[in-house]
């Protein structure tokens, strides 16, 4: 049994992980987020109170940081700015959090000498051609492409120094694309699936044939506490499921299995800067660590994120018309 400080656990994947552990695990799970517009209690609510509590407060304040890394046994630190395009409109506060927060907890690590899983993204490789052979492996060139990329780039650096120049002891992952609940409606499944319920067209960047590899956060989830159980201190693992989709396909498959024609969507502005292709080959992961996703079918996962979306309005409802006047002020 553990004590898991959770950064960023009232995230996404962050929170996936919560309930993942919870349901999984005998481990004990503070989590510490700012509830930016991207974090919500709600995707919290209901966790036994004997063993899960939320602090509200910043990875940047070194004073909290440090009274939470003296009560813990190991720290998972998912933490961030994460959307691309709110990155190409005001990059600051991606500075702020990826790379002073994740310095903030590896100064604490050193401090309380305490075990540290750093979450990172398959981005930090930059992207691939579409008809390039090779998948990104830990090998491949770090070559980030946006503010974003470039900041969780930056942290994975901060952790190889720590670890190497201090002693640090943590581990980095870089995933690929997450999908499940609990996600934003500023990402892209959650985006198309909850206009359609809303009655309106999904949105394609530039002729959408950018290909993505998709994994279910519970396999994401599955993949971080195999890392921190059985990881080699200072080594970095790939997480991936093998689930390249073109964002075009993706988008006709949650048209169909909503009932509408294939191709009632509109194609809309491209992003700056548009990462073509990421494809991850977790082979260390799956052979050093013994570690295999359990989600194999994407449709089915998509299905079933599709109910989860239907069946909670109200936990995405009060993001909805803000993101949208976000993208509609960018043609997007
Ligand atoms: P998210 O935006 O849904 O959640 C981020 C969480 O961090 C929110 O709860 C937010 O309130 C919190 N947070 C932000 N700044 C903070 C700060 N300064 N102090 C404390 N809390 C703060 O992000 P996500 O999609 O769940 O991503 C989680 C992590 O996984 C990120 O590090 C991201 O880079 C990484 N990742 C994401 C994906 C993906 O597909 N979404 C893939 C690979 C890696
Ligand atoms: O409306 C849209 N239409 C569209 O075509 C949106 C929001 C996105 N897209 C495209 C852009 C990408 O090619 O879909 C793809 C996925 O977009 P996002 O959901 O914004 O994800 P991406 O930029 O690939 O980054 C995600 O995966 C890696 C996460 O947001 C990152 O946090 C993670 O590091």
């Amino acid at each position: 049994m553990m004590h898991l400080l959770v950064t960023g656990g009232a995230g996404f994947i962050g929170s996936n992980f919560v309930h993942y552990v919870l349901e999984n695990t005998d481990h004990r799970v503070t989590v510490l987020d700012k509830l930016t517009y991207a974090g919500n209690r709600e995707s919290l609510a209901g966790l036994p109170e004997s063993r899960f509590e939320l602090v509200v407060g910043d990875i940047a304040d070194a004073a909290l940081v440090d009274d939470l890394f003296a009560r813990v046994d190991a720290v998972v630190h998912y933490a961030a700015e994460s959307h691309n395009d709110n990155s190409l409109d005001d990059p600051r506060p991606f500075l702020d959090t990826n790379v002073i927060g994740t310095y903030t907890l590896l100064e604490a690590a050193r401090r309380h000498d305490v075990r540290l899983h750093h979450v990172s993204t398959d981005e930090v490789y930059g992207d691939l051609e579409l008809d390039d052979p090779n998948r990104f492996t830990e090998r491949t060139p770090y070559n980030p492409s946006s503010p974003y990329s470039s900041t969780k780039a930056a942290s994975d650096l901060l952790v190889r120094a720590w670890v190497r120049s201090f002693g640090v002891r943590a581990t980095i992952s870089n995933c690929s694309n997450n999908y499940g609940p609990y996600q934003h409606v500023e990402k892209f499944i959650p985006r198309q699936i909850t206009n359609v319920i809303r009655g309106v067209r999904p949105k394609l960047y530039g002729a959408g044939e950018n290909v993505r590899d998709w994994i279910h956060a519970d396999d994401h989830s599955s993949a971080v506490l195999t890392i921190l159980e059985k990881g080699v201190i200072g080594e970095t693992y790939l997480i991936g499921a093998d689930g390249e989709e073109s964002n075009k396909q993706v988008v006709e498959t949650i048209l169909e299995l909503m009932g509408q024609p294939a191709d009632a969507y509109d194609h809309v502005t491209d992003r700056a800067g548009h990462d073509m292709r990421y494809a991850i080959d977790s082979t260390r992961l799956r052979t050093d660590l013994g570690w295999k996703p359990r989600f194999q079918d994407f449709r089915a996962g998509l299905e079933a994120t599709i109910a989860w979306y239907r069946e909670n309005e109200a936990w995405w409802a009060g993001a909805k018309d803000g993101v949208e006047a976000f993208y509609a002020s960018k043609g997007q």
